[in-house]
């Protein structure tokens, strides 16, 4: 399986503010060292570098203001994080260098750091290359190993440690390329609360979330079942919101209702957005999936016609990631 991997990710490293504590996060760039290691190890996968994508592209996703404020974020020498909160709920960015961090970042998780435009432009330009290797039968799957994750990007925030949608992106980059339907899964623990919104109002994407129920978890304000799409994107839109201690079994039947969802709306392309923090000994999530169910969850989607690309959201394990990535990968081989 080809995989490409962001060669600058290291770059970006990032503190968190919980409860107004300045804490070491999750989110480290071990993550994906950890992964590359255990795929190496294994010899089935082939590293790639990604080709950085056209920023047009990127702007059919994101709005133009977001861009150039994560753009300019280079300009600082520290971590940022935002200090006041749009209380206009206006839609356009403003001037001043404080207020655009209280209107394009929506938690204290999210920090602008110097190399941020370089690792957000790379983490996008894994998916973007993997989705170009599919278009012309060229591959069945490819793996985009992106870091910073991308799902909770919505068009013009940044929020849960996401700056750039990259599933997002690599799926209007397959529009782009002739696609007039493609599906998104999200199997990360967290609502793809960004992915969400930015193909809310369009039928051409069919968008399927499986996560922890946001009234207990992480992104807090969406993900109900009730989000259904609007306009022409109204039933392209399916949340599965579930409670603590999921087990394999229970996930597993979600997951079956979702494929079949997957296969009425009998898409050209998959996406799938992969975390692997719905395993049983994630540090900030709590459900139960063993490392026999990220294998059964692998073998399932591996056995569904489209081609698919693979993007890394999510999973902070870190003693036992490269083993989840495995245990989800080798049935795609
Ligand atoms: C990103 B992804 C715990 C509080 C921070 C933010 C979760 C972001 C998840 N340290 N919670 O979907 O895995
Ligand atoms: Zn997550």
């Amino acid at each position: 399986m080809i995989v490409y991997y962001p060669p600058n990710h290291y770059l970006h490293q990032i503190l968190e503010v919980i409860n107004g504590v300045i804490t070491i996060t999750d989110e480290s760039p071990e993550r994906v060292e950890v992964i590359k290691s255990a795929l190496q190890e294994h010899g089935g996968f082939i590293f790639k570098k990604p080709d950085i994508c056209n920023e047009k592209l990127i702007g059919q996703v994101h709005d133009k203001d977001y861009l150039n404020f994560l753009k300019n974020s280079q300009d600082w020498q520290r971590l940022e994080f935002p200090s006041v909160s749009d209380y206009t709920k206006k839609s356009k960015s403003p001037a001043h260098f404080i207020a655009k961090k209280g209107f394009h970042i929506f938690d204290t998780y999210t920090p602008l750091t110097k190399n941020l435009w370089l690792v957000a432009k790379e983490s996008a330009s894994c998916a973007v290359s993997a989705s170009n290797l599919l278009v012309g039968k060229k591959e069945k799957v490819v793996y985009a190993l992106s870091r910073p994750p991308g799902h909770h990007a919505t068009k013009n925030m940044a929020g849960g440690y996401c700056y750039l949608n990259n599933a997002a992106i690599a799926t209007q980059n397959l529009i782009n390329r002739g696609a007039k339907k493609i599906a998104i899964l999200d199997i990360d623990f967290h609502h793809c609360n960004g992915t969400q919104d930015i193909f809310y109002q369009t039928n051409k994407v069919l968008t399927i979330s499986i996560h922890a129920d946001p009234n207990r978890k992480f992104p807090y304000f969406t993900g109900f079942k009730s989000e259904i799409g609007s306009g022409p994107g109204k039933g392209y839109n399916y949340n599965f919101p579930l409670p603590e201690k999921i087990n394999d079994r229970q996930y597993l039947k979600i997951l079956v209702s979702s494929i079949k969802i997957i296969k009425k709306y009998k898409p050209e392309y998959l996406v799938v957005s992969v975390g692997f923090d719905s395993y049983e000994k994630d540090p900030i999530c709590d459900f139960s999936i063993s490392l026999n169910g990220f294998n059964l969850i692998g073998k399932e989607l591996s056995k569904l016609p489209y081609q698919t690309l693979l993007v890394q959201e999510g999973g902070y394990c870190l003693k036992d990631l490269g083993k989840c990535a495995l245990s989800f990968l080798t049935p795609f081989l």
